[in-house]
């Protein structure tokens, strides 16, 4: 798996020059004009370069082979929930063509593929009996990666929710959800471990509990009172501490498991010591719900004392089961926010630029690739975390082929070249982010937005559900061949 470049001094790689983009042009290209990579330039010998999707985004066939029903066939369904009424009944038909997109990785030179299993196939209704037709197409999928030299990391969650848990106690609202979760991870780890050596529990916390039961605009369309809302972030939080101990009493030995955070990524406005040490100190107030508590056991005092007479319940076993050690940390991370140093009680504040920021398509998407620096670093700094992988980076374009059917998506390119620019810093700083999941390998149901943001590295004709790479692919395939950006 070591990447060949990164055991020279001087590499000789794919010049800059290439632009030309569909990928036989840039192979060609690669072989008639090396270029020099700057050692101090390089990401780590073996960085492991990914590619993501999920399940309800990319898979369709929603009611084939036994599927059940989710709480997103539920609100994609609801009219006025999605942009022009966008479900994922077919989404990229990926359940069907995945041996078509396996090929799509391999001719990136992806070493690792993050996808989700979507909890309705193998549990229908949640808990009770599974459905072993659901099961089987992770088999296929995972036997078709690894036959290909793709290493599978396989989310259990990302936000399908079985609807029947949803209509039985209001899912993630009630501790039952949280153990059903278990059940289920328990399950998938003991049938699947023999070849995905690696599992995420839950995809971000900081969205789907945020939007989907406070602000409403993702499923289940909730807004909770303060109350009953903290309790579902408990709740959320339960539920990856018990599949973790699920995980580790049914897998194969030496499987590993870990989480995918969308952290809030705080980052010094000005890089000197005191804007510095107040970032640190906003991490872990600002993802005190989440990432915090699942690294230290306990909510913050500041927490507790914010949510008062509607602080979660719960007890010293919860917190215990909530900070079962991870193997690795996943963090997704896409936008920053800027934190400076003040005299308030907690010494910081996050600064609002509400005027004037660049952002990429997503209006929540604003751009600072140093997020790509300060993420990981802070986490390595503040928790000790020896094992970090980036599980989601990315961006979103309205993207358009041009006349020659390529789409030129120099935003995306701009985007990525800084943001990895970020990381590599970071890598060389010796802080021990392992590998790096871009979202997406192809545009696909972008939640609430539909499929008008577009994230992949390949557009996808939804007419015709034809995949092209556009030009940020072969960008990511030239950053994967010398193992450096620049
Ligand atoms: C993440 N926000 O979602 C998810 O893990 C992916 O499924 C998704 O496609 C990707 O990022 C791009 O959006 C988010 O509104 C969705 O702040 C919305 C937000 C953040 C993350």
């Amino acid at each position: 798996m070591d990447n060949d470049i990164s055991r020279r001094t001087f590499a000789k790689v794919a010049g800059v020059a290439a632009l030309s983009t569909a990928m036989p042009t840039v192979a060609a290209a690669e072989a008639a004009e090396p270029a020099i990579v700057a050692p101090g330039r390089l990401f780590p010998r073996g960085f492991l370069w990914g590619s993501a999707t999920a399940a309800y985004q990319v898979e369709g066939a929603a009611t084939e082979d036994g599927r059940g029903p989710s709480i997103w066939d539920t609100f994609s369904h609801t009219p006025g929930k999605t942009v022009n009424g966008a479900t994922g009944d077919i989404a990229d038909d990926h359940y069907h063509r995945y041996k078509e997109d396996v090929q799509l990785m391999k001719a990136l030179g992806v070493k690792a593929y993050r996808f989700s299993i979507a909890w309705p196939r193998v549990f229908p209704q949640g808990s009770g009996a599974p459905n072993p037709k659901g099961l089987d197409f992770y088999n296929r999928l995972v036997d078709e990666l690894l036959a290909n030299g793709i290493k599978p990391f396989a989310t259990l969650y990302h936000w399908d929710l079985p609807q029947a848990l949803q209509d039985n106690g209001g899912g993630w609202e009630s501790r039952n959800t949280s153990e059903a979760f278990a059940r289920y991870a328990g399950y998938v780890a003991q049938h699947l471990s023999d070849r995905v050596r690696n599992f995420f529990t839950i995809n971000e916390f900081g969205a789907f509990v945020e939007l989907g039961y406070n602000n409403s605009i993702h499923a289940p369309g909730l807004r909770l009172p303060p109350a009953r809302f903290n309790q579902t972030r408990h709740h959320a939080v339960l539920g990856h501490g018990l599949a973790v101990q699920a995980i580790r009493a049914n897998a194969k030995p030496g499987t590993r498991v870990g989480l995918a955070e969308n952290m809030t990524i705080c980052c010094p406005v000005i890089e000197n010591e005191a804007h510095t040490k107040a970032a640190e100190r906003a991490t872990r107030e600002m993802n005190a719900p989440y990432m915090t508590v699942i690294q230290e056991g306990k909510y913050t005092d500041a927490y507790l004392a914010g949510a008062g007479a509607d602080a979660p319940r719960f007890t010293a076993a919860d917190l215990k089961s909530i900070s079962s050690p991870l193997d690795f940390v996943g963090i997704n991370i896409y936008t920053p926010t800027w934190v400076r140093a003040d005299d308030s009680p907690l010494g910081f504040t996050a600064v609002k630029n509400p005027n004037s920021y660049p952002h990429m398509l997503s209006s929540w998407l604003t751009i600072g690739p140093e997020a790509l620096y300060w993420g990981p670093r802070n986490v390595a700094k503040i928790w000790k975390v020896k094992e970090i992988y980036i599980t989601e980076n990315g961006c979103s374009s309205s993207d358009v082929p041009a006349a020659d059917g390529i789409v030129y998506d120099t935003d995306r390119v701009v985007y990525l070249r800084n943001y990895l620019s970020h990381l590599q810093r970071a890598t060389a700083d010796g802080i021990p982010v392992k590998g790096y999941f871009l979202w997406s390998l192809m545009d696909n149901f972008e939640w609430a937005d539909g499929y008008t943001n577009r994230f992949g590295l390949h557009y996808v004709d939804y007419e015709t559900q034809k995949r092209t790479p556009k030009l940020s692919a072969s960008f990511y395939r030239e950053v994967i061949t010398r193992n450096s950006v620049a």
